[in-house]
């Protein structure tokens, strides 16, 4: 029985034929290809913040949406997840995602702000019960509120550090109860704003503390799922610490964090970074960290994390490409970190808005594991490279530089350029997108 959404039917797959604007045209959830049915392929979660909290607002201009849960009580509380999880029930997506402040008020202290968060865990929990919707990851808030202006971790005053870490506890115990399957930690704030007031080694060394304290608290309450870190350049921070894959993985290195942490990368960060989504996702399972995604679009020419849904299938193929290769999704998942434009007012606009992007993520996925089956790619690829194949070729050049200077003289080598045959490998992919 829908409420929120009471003229919205279940959305189910017909077809890439039909003319129903609520209904799947290519995501066919239980559809089979390498291996595994499309909905564990991509493992998709609505994110509760854009969908339920985020009420329309811009630098210029305030709250657009007029949901019937916005405001501060239990009881909004309470009735903003009962509309969430209609439009999961109507979506039928398997995953959802919170930070905590999307799922509780604001108390006045911190024990109230604690109550509130378990009496909504405990609520939430009675409803996944019954609708099959689980948890993709859970993560605390530490960026809206003024508390945090500074930094979380980061923050030049240690009650705000403790004030954050207590936090984050409270949000790894609400995870764990949920049954999450990751716990995400996204350091808005943990940057800075000018370096004329920032000690900028005593917070990338307070920071690495507060991962290394998550990680221990992690194994402490046995939690199963696993950690990750989601990077981003700038915004809110003028500069943040985690800017992006590389920039994280050599902060995990320093703390000794590289066997227990990993990445969710989030399209429109690669973007703000100068990366494209797809080098990030290539670089993180390169280096053993990759873990899950946010998947939305940036406006490229606006220079924001705009935060669109994806609408590209293109671009999408290309990241669910990288994402196959590195052997898909474990704990991860496709994550709509989405919101709608601030005029999309109506509940159909939000059910549309994840409908189409599923549908743009199943084509892109399709898309990949037909060019992944293909092959033509990879044995491209792997042609190039065929000279690294022997092994006595190996060791003769990874020897030394005196070693090297022998090939080379003894061989006479006299290496000449080969095609990179870049617009024949595009053509190829055209074939499939
Ligand atoms: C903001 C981030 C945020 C994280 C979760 O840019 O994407 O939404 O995903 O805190
Ligand atoms: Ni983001
Ligand atoms: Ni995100």
């Amino acid at each position: 029985m829908t409420v929120y959404f009471h003229d919205i039917p279940e959305i189910r797959f017909e077809g890439p034929e039909t003319a129903s604007e609520f209904a799947f045209r290519h995501y066919n959830p239980d559809q089979v290809f390498m291996g595994k049915p499309m909905e564990e392929h991509l493992r998709f979660a609505v994110a509760w913040w854009h969908s339920f909290a985020w009420p329309g607002g811009d630098p210029f201009g305030g709250q657009t949406f007029e949901r019937p849960w916005f405001g501060d009580t239990m009881d909004l509380a309470k009735l903003k997840a009962d509309a969430a999880f209609e439009l999961f029930g109507i979506l039928g997506q398997p995953f959802f995602c919170f930070h905590d402040a999307d799922i509780r008020p604001e108390g006045a202290s911190f024990a109230e702000s604690t109550r509130n968060l378990e009496e909504m865990v405990d609520y939430i929990g009675t409803k996944m019960e019954t609708s099959g919707t689980r948890l993709l990851w859970g993560t605390a808030n530490l960026f809206t509120h003024r508390r945090f202006m500074a930094g979380a971790a980061t923050n030049p005053d240690p009650d705000v550090f403790a004030y954050s870490a207590a936090t984050v506890k409270t949000c790894m115990d609400a995870t764990q109860k949920l049954g999450g399957q990751n716990y995400v930690l996204w350091g808005g704030r943990e940057g800075y704003e000018t370096l004329l007031n920032t000690d900028l080694k005593k917070e990338r060394d307070h920071a690495g503390r507060f991962l290394q304290m998550v990680v221990e608290y992690k194994h402490k309450i046995g939690f199963e799922g696993t950690i990750l870190v989601e990077p981003k350049p700038q915004e809110p921070s003028k500069h943040q610490y985690d800017y992006d894959v590389g920039t994280v993985f050599g902060f995990l290195k320093e703390f000794g964090l590289e066997g227990e942490v990993k990445m969710n990368i989030e399209q429109g960060h690669a973007i703000l970074a100068g990366h494209s989504f797809e080098h990030e996702l290539a670089l993180a399972a390169s280096l053993g960290i990759f873990g899950s995604i946010d998947m939305n679009r940036n406006d490229y020419q606006s220079g924001w994390d705009t935060d669109q849904f994806p609408n590209s299938v293109p671009e999408v193929a290309l990241a669910y490409y990288e994402i196959l290769k590195a052997g898909g999704f474990t704990t991860g998942g496709t994550n709509f970190d989405a919101k709608l434009r601030r005029q999309s007012l109506d509940p159909a606009d939000l059910v549309a808005a994840h409908v189409g992007a599923m549908d743009v993520c199943a084509r892109g996925l399709k898309a990949a594991a037909a060019l992944l089956e293909d092959g033509s790619l990879e044995a491209a690829r792997a042609e190039r490279y065929a000279g690294w194949e022997s092994s006595e070729t190996r060791n003769v050049l990874f020897e030394g530089l005196q070693s090297c200077f022998d090939h080379v003289v003894a061989n006479n080598t006299n290496p000449q350029p080969k095609s990179g045959r870049q617009e024949r490998l595009e053509n190829s992919l055209n074939r499939f997108v």
